[in-house]
């Protein structure tokens, strides 16, 4: 359903954003391999990770909630049991990509389907390298069924730096014999490596490579889930380019895989500040204060944008009301998100008079120029819905959202949380 965008005169005052994404589906699919019951404070109640913990109760697993803190009942590696059903992972390519890796190891066989987007997300990037350690896939997208097999370790350059292609093998690696070696061409973000080292996993890092051993037991952890940085992006770009603004983000994961967003906005002129710097079950945490700022254009590109990539449709917004020009190359990964990122920013910015053009690898915004309020399509995508809103906010007259309802994916109060910032 269509809804106005409110805006705001200005942005002032103090949040948490919801726990980080990333993090809460690691928490519940690691949580339920381990001996024993991991206890996740600061979950995320977003759809997409309340798919994954709908999937695992579908495979056995005791998942319980008391005073906010949610208990996940871990049966061991070989403990999960096989689903009635089918695993319905909606929107998630999280879910569905890292359950790939995950049921490549298991004893029975298992069939994921999800929504539309998913459908279309491919799955041969887990399925190909997942096939020559011994499973069988019925395609490579879904539907798909899972056919595990008896897993044998593999040496493997990631053609793509993807933090799912390589959970997903450090999954199927954890049951495979031997040791499995995975190299990315640029490191993306590393919360798997740093929970499955916690709980007891033979694991190592060394720069872009990662190894693992099969057949070693995991232990229940306590979870400590940081408020998520793709969500506090949202509000670090509305600070800086709304005038009048001063927002103090409190608790934010700060791994450096991730924090892209805080250099390439620092870059641009931005004035955030980074305090109280802690580490929070072994990732690093901040409290960040944004106030309004003059930004100029920059470069994007190389080895920043696995660390922002989740980021960047905020960042074209950031772009189109910065003097200058704005380049983001290196960004094709773009295209396989919830929906082809790079051609919906462009759509929808072209929509309000932004002067942007489409490359083949991201885009070119030539930036400075006040736009005008748009009927903005979201394309059912929960960065989309919120990139558009912060965008709404310096537009000249009124806009509107097809579908605002998608940010219950990652951020179900945003709105909310929007609106209180301008009271
Ligand atoms: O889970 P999903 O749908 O793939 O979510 C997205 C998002 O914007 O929330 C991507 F569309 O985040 C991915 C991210 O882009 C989450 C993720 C992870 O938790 O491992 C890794 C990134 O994807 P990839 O393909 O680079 O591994």
């Amino acid at each position: 359903m269509s809804m106005k965008i409110e805006k705001i005169p200005y942005a002032r005052g103090e949040l948490s954003v919801p726990g980080d994404k990333s993090i809460s589906h690691r928490s519940v699919m690691f949580g339920a391999l381990g001996k024993g019951t991991s206890e996740i404070t600061g979950f995320l109640k977003g759809a997409d990770c309340l798919s994954t913990i709908s999937c695992f109760q579908k495979l056995g697993i005791e998942i319980t909630e008391e005073k906010g803190t949610i208990y996940v009942h871990g049966k061991g590696m070989h403990g999960l049991s096989q689903p009635s059903g089918v695993l319905y992972t909606g929107n998630s390519g999280t879910t569905t990509r890292l359950l790939c890796g995950l049921l490549a190891g298991q004893g029975f066989p298992a069939e994921l389907d999800g929504d539309a987007s998913i459908r279309k997300r491919p799955m041969g990037r887990v399925t190909n390298p997942l096939r020559s350690m011994g499973a069988e896939f019925s395609g490579d997208f879904c539907p798909l069924t899972i056919h595990p097999g008896k897993l044998h370790a593999i040496c493997y350059d990631l053609p793509v730096a993807s933090a799912q292609v390589k959970t997903a093998l450090l999954l199927a690696g954890l049951y495979a014999d031997g040791r499995c070696v995975l190299t990315e061409p640029e490191k993306s973000r590393d919360h798997s490596e740093r929970m499955l080292q916690a709980m007891g996993a033979d694991l190592t890092v060394d720069g872009k490579t990662v190894t693992v051993s099969g057949e070693k037991e995991l232990f229940a952890q306590k979870f400590e889930v940081p408020g998520d940085i793709s969500s506090a992006a949202f509000y670090l770009v509305l600070g800086a380019i709304l005038p009048n603004s001063e927002i103090t983000i409190r608790n934010v994961g700060m791994n450096p895989t991730r924090s892209g967003v805080v250099e390439v906005l620092k870059a641009m002129g931005a004035d955030i500040s980074v305090e109280q710097e802690r580490l929070s079950s072994g990732e690093p945490v901040a409290d960040l204060t944004v106030r309004s700022s003059v930004l100029h254009g920059t470069k994007i590109g190389g080895a920043l944008i696995p660390r922002l990539i989740d980021e960047l449709p905020v960042l074209a917004v950031a772009a189109a009301a910065a003097e200058g020009i704005t380049e983001i190359c290196d960004a094709q990964e773009l295209k396989v998100k919830e929906t082809n990122r790079i051609r919906a920013v462009v759509d929808e910015f072209v929509k309000c008079g932004i002067d942007i053009t489409e490359t083949e690898d991201g885009m070119i915004i030539r930036g400075g120029k006040t736009p005008s309020g748009a009927e903005f399509k979201t394309y059912g995508d929960h960065r989309m819905a919120m990139s558009l809103a912060v965008l709404a906010q310096i537009a000249d007259g009124e806009s509107t959202l097809d579908d605002g309802a998608c940010v219950e994916i990652s951020y179900p109060q945003f709105f909310e949380d929007l609106y209180r910032l301008g009271r």
